[in-house]
């Protein structure tokens, strides 16, 4: 075998090359004669040598800049030349239609966007795996996951053209999802949505590093549900195309280590290095591709470089020096873009013309040759060689590091060019030369007129490609949802000690994971429930599940933990339950989004509990929520220790008074703030229900408390309790002429309750008392009835307004967090309403005194309903009801403290 010459580099500073040379001469000898299995072990034997003599020698962590596959391991082409052809083509007439749909869409509506250049850059990369690796779910095989890169969607669509599940109609309403209803039809969403297209797309991914993440804790997901006997081991596949600049987001490498502890070789990771992002280069003094060679490699993954195309190999060989891989090594991307937006001539002149020998190499080539030069990116033999080699790997996950060029195909206006992600309009000649590049068979006429195409259902394309998928189990994406329903057990099975409390003293916290324990043991439900934590179960008093069901862990528990001989000891096993993510919340939830949507992506219901600190979910982790909420989630996100006021002593990056507000934003979050273990027994019961019954869309989100107390039973025949603890407020003390009402949710309640005695006892007034469960349910009922009104001229009235009906005594509402969440039921309070709210920055001190700062307090309740009543209406009047209080008046407000 002949073997190329190594880069003459090396030998520039050689002292000694003949004695370089032997010792090549003596390895290629080996690797010809014994294989590269014994000259690796020759080269390990040597490097151990060189450290244990004292030799200061590390491997360089990078490779030269060359394909990882060498030409002459490929494997052939499935279907010869006439196939790798007849999907080439394939390819131009889905560039074309994408871009199509893209500047007809711009054409119509300047201010409809849209992207046309990161597909093009991709379209082979997608190709490649639609037809020979991407499996569809079938009746017996659970199908490989594909996380889209999201601005590559019109390649997508355009490929379901050909293929026939979506209309020329729907193309045409690209963007216009509004539009295309009046006309009867379905708009094509911007980016992958399961609520705009709910059969089609599965993952959002269009918030960079979304994809990445959720990827890596899908297939890692993947693997827990086979080693809990729940799935059968298909050897399935998550594939995830991802950008060369999204790599930059924390996300998108933040759980690289995790995928290559746990040995995911179910995970391939392609990233379009087409070295530009939306401003410029990624990285134009250096190389994108080592960058993240060294990142992937580091963390343990299997690399694939695939950076040239077969019209590379014969100059490769004619490079007997190596001074081609030299050149390349020293091209940085930024100088690589600039010869990818410039023709054959300029390419010789400033890449081949850099020295002689390149020179050389470069005579044996036409401009419009040098031209053609492809990148591994759009080279479909050499694609499919790496993907062939992912998905055979065995042991690691592997990252195809994939280069092409931004805009191919675009010509001048486009290819390469600083401006080309945002590129939508192209005139008439940019059209026509892009339809001679890629040779389609569309007349000038059409070509200006950007007519979609797709040939003849019989030719002898659209059989293969629908050949293709059929071998390949069908289209995709495609989204279903075939879960059966989960039977929920009764609430006295599992919460009859929250039910029936009788003054038992717990938190909510506990309540919470005395319910889950529970569930976790029921006959039918209980194998379906995950329980997840990143590194706060004992925070929590959870670890009693350590020993119940198990923390997974895929490699069982090679130790003896140190409490073995406690009852509650630190339990791994491979069949273990709870998902122990470690300090990552952004982890945690990806697991919890790949559970949480088990139900469609698998068709095997799951039930999700995350348990977390409140602070560090919705502000934190804020738009992995949103995506989970974009991909249809059901379970339980639960916010423990929440509550400004109560989570005492913890300082204010730990209290969280704002985390029900933003929930409040996210369409399919139910949110609760219960004050009592018997209500969220309910709203737990309810939320099973809805999820996994009634298999609606929706997630929960409860806060609970670390505060103990007595835990009152649920009232018994006092009617609407339950009703109104799932639609948001219930009334907990009435009073038959009540001077003033008092609402109040969460931990805050009971400082409504004490605000009541109070003015009972100082001032002789009738208070009543509300639980509010959830000021968001309310304030979107108040919205929606409100509406109603509006455009249906209906007279229903909002619940909070009929709740309240009776009187218009002034209404005082108060909560552990800031004002806005009492202040969102405004508009439906039948009468003078005022709230109190915990708005400033935390602090550490006693729960007493933070709520005294924060003016929520039993006292600062009851001030503020004085204020409101005949006896509160002159200055000295309130001056005294305050002395009376025991409260400061002149204080600072908490905002300014
Ligand atoms: C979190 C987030 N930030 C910013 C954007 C806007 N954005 C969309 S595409 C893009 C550039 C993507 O570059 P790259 O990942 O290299 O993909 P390419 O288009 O080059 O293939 C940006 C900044 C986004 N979608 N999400």
């Amino acid at each position: 075998m002949e073997m190329p010459a190594i880069n003459h580099l090396q030998h520039r500073f050689d002292q000694d090359p003949q004695e370089t040379g032997e010792w090549l001469d003596a390895l290629q000898a080996v690797i010809q004669h014994a294989g590269p299995e014994r000259a690796r072990y020759l080269l390990t034997c040597l490097s151990t040598g060189a450290r244990q003599w004292g030799v200061k020698w590390q491997d360089a962590r990078n490779t030269p800049y060359v394909n990882t596959i060498r030409a002459a391991d490929e494997p052939p082409f499935p279907g010869g030349a006439d196939a790798l052809a007849t999907e080439q083509h394939l390819a131009s007439l889905m560039r074309w239609n994408a871009l199509a749909m893209v500047v007809r869409a711009n054409r119509a509506y300047g201010e409809l966007g849209g992207h046309i250049a990161s597909y093009a850059s991709a379209a082979d990369l997608f190709e490649v795996g639609f037809n020979h690796f991407f499996r569809a779910r079938t009746d017996t095989f659970g199908g490989d996951i594909v996380y889209f890169q999201a601005h590559s969607a019109p390649g997508i669509y355009a490929r379901a053209y050909l293929e026939g599940t979506l209309t020329e109609t729907e193309l045409g309403f690209y963007r216009q999802e509004i539009e295309a209803r009046k006309h009867g039809t379905r708009g094509l969403s911007s980016y992958p949505h399961p609520w705009l297209m709910e059969n089609f797309w599965q993952f959002p991914t269009g918030s960079m590093g979304i994809g990445p993440i959720s990827a890596i804790y899908h297939a890692r997901f993947m693997r827990y549900l086979e080693h809990r006997g729940l799935m059968a081991a298909q050897d399935r596949k998550v594939w995830g195309v991802f950008g060369d600049g999204e790599m930059d987001e924390p996300e998108s490498l933040a759980a690289l280590s995790l995928a290559a502890r746990e040995n995911l070789d179910n995970l391939v990771f392609v990233i379009n290095c087409n070295l530009q992002r939306l401003d410029g280069p990624v990285r134009g003094n250096g190389h994108v591709v080592d960058e993240l060679e060294t990142l992937f490699g580091g963390a343990g993954w299997n690399v694939i470089k695939l950076l040239w195309g077969s019209d590379w190999d014969p100059l490769f060989e004619r490079d007997r020096t190596g001074e081609l891989a030299d050149a390349l090594n020293r091209t940085v991307d930024g100088q690589l873009q600039t010869f990818a937006a410039n023709d054959g001539a300029f390419n010789r002149e400033h890449f081949f013309g850099q020295t002689p020998a390149l020179k050389e190499l470069g005579a044996t080539l036409t401009d419009d040759e040098i031209d053609r030069l492809r990148r591994g990116g759009h080279d479909m033999k050499k694609i499919h060689a790496a993907y062939d080699a992912a998905s055979r790997h065995r042991g690691q996950p592997t990252v195809i590091l994939a280069q092409t060029k931004k805009g191919y195909g675009m010509g001048k206006a486009g290819q390469g060019k600083m401006t080309t992600h945002q590129q939508k309009k192209l005139d008439a000649d940019t059209l026509l030369e892009f339809r001679d590049r890629f040779r389609l068979p569309i007349s000038d006429a059409q070509c200006e007129a950007v007519a979609f195409y797709k040939p003849a259902d019989d030719s002898a394309e659209m059989r293969h490609l629908h050949r293709r998928r059929t071998e390949l189990g069908g289209f995709m994406p495609r989204r279903t949802v075939s879960a059966a329903r989960l039977a929920v057990p009764d609430a006295q099975s599992y919460a009859r000690f929250a039910l029936e409390a009788d003054g038992k003293e717990m938190s909510t916290t506990m309540a919470l994971v005395r319910m889950l324990a529970a569930l976790l043991k029921d006959g039918g439900l209980g194998k379906h429930i995950v329980p997840i934590v990143a590194d706060e179960a004992r925070t929590f008093g959870m670890a009693n599940l350590f020993r119940q069901v198990g923390i997974y862990s895929s490699q069982g528990q090679l130790y003896e933990p140190e409490d073995i001989g406690s009852i509650l000891y630190y339990r791994e096993a491979r069949d273990g339950q709870i998902l122990e993510e470690g300090i990552s919340e952004a982890g945690a939830i990806s697991s919890w989004t790949a559970a949480a949507t088990s139900y469609s992506v698998h068709g095997l219901p799951m039930l999700p509990f995350y348990i977390y600190y409140s602070m560090f979910g919705f502000q934190r982790i804020g738009d992995l929520i949103w995506a989970a909420a974009d991909q249809r989630a059901r379970g339980f996100l639960i916010g423990a220790t929440s509550g400004r006021t109560t989570l005492a002593g913890e300082g204010l990056q730990h209290q969280d008074g704002s985390s029900h507000v933003i929930a409040a934003t996210v369409p399919n979050c139910i949110s609760y703030d219960p004050a009592y273990a018997y209500e969220l027994a309910v709203i737990v019961q309810d939320g099973m229900e809805r999820m996994l019954q009634k298999q609606e869309d929706v997630f929960y989100y409860v806060t609970v408390t670390n505060e103990n107390e007595a835990q009152p039973a649920m009232p018994q025949g006092a009617e609407g309790v339950e009703d109104g603890i799932r639609r948001g407020m219930y009334c907990l003390q009435a009073e038959a002429e009540a001077d003033v009402r008092l609402l109040a949710s969460g931990p805050i309640l009971k400082e409504a309750i004490a605000a009541a005695a109070l003015l009972k006892e100082k001032f002789g007034v009738r208070a009543e008392v509300w639980s509010v469960t959830s000021f968001t349910e309310l304030a979107r009922d108040g919205m929606a009835a409100e509406r109603r009104q509006r455009l249906e001229g209906s007279s229903d009235e909002a619940f909070v307004t009929r709740q309240l009906a009776g009187g218009n005594a002034p209404v005082i509402a108060a909560s552990d967090y800031v004002r806005s969440l009492p202040e969102s039921i405004r508009a439906y309070v039948p009468a003078r309403y005022v709230t109190l709210g915990t708005d400033g920055f935390g602090r550490s001190d006693t729960r007493a005194n933070l709520r005294d700062f924060f003016e929520v307090g039993a006292n600062w309740i009851a001030f503020a309903a004085m204020r409101e009543l005949p006896q509160g209406k002159s200055p000295g009047q309130l001056k005294r009801i305050a002395e009376i209080l025991g409260l400061e008046l002149d204080k600072l407000m908490a905002t300014q403290a």
